[in-house]
């Protein structure tokens, strides 16, 4: 069993990861209209990633014998600039739940929950991840700069991505 505080700190990032997928759902929706369909590939793909996110959470919960608490999802955003701005909010998103999921490890600590720790772990490793994909996007965004061809390239390569694949897929 875990306390009432470790509990409601889970419930809350489980909401985060709801949240992230309804965000990058929404991303991919924007690209969709923009007819950036290889973007709106990988940010679907991405949404998906984050729905199985808040559902390692909803199960630990429940496998540790505490409840799961729904809350309310924040609305995401819908109108953009471009791509980068996009890419850029993802960055800065995922250093948010990196710092969020730290928040979480600090609180098992302080606590003495080894199993909440332990069930951390993974989170930590995946944030590495995430943040160095969403950096590298925004790196190369930066070196096509205002080049359609560069583009329509970079649209290419992001539609390939598939599945649990991210690392050596974008
Ligand atoms: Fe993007 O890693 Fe979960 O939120």
């Amino acid at each position: 069993m875990i306390s009432a505080k470790m509990t409601d700190a889970l419930n809350k990032q489980l909401n985060k990861e709801l949240y992230s997928a309804y965000l990058y759902l929404a991303m991919s929706a924007y690209f969709e209209d923009k007819n950036l369909k290889g973007m709106a590939r990988w940010m679907r793909v991405q949404a998906d990633e984050e729905h199985i996110h808040g559902m390692k959470f909803f199960d630990f919960i429940q496998k540790v014998g505490s409840r799961v608490k729904l809350e309310q999802i924040q609305q995401p955003g819908f109108e953009w600039s471009g791509p980068v701005e996009v890419f850029q909010e993802a960055f800065e998103h995922e250093q948010f739940i990196t710092k969020s999921i730290n928040e979480l490890v600090d609180l098992a600590m302080q606590e003495r929950d080894h199993a909440t720790s332990t069930f951390l772990h993974w989170f930590v490793d995946e944030q590495v991840e995430e943040e160095a994909i969403a950096s590298d996007i925004v790196q190369k965004f930066n070196l096509i700069g205002d080049s359609k061809g560069g583009l329509f390239m970079l649209d290419r390569e992001l539609g390939s991505r598939i599945m649990g694949a991210a690392p050596n897929n974008v």
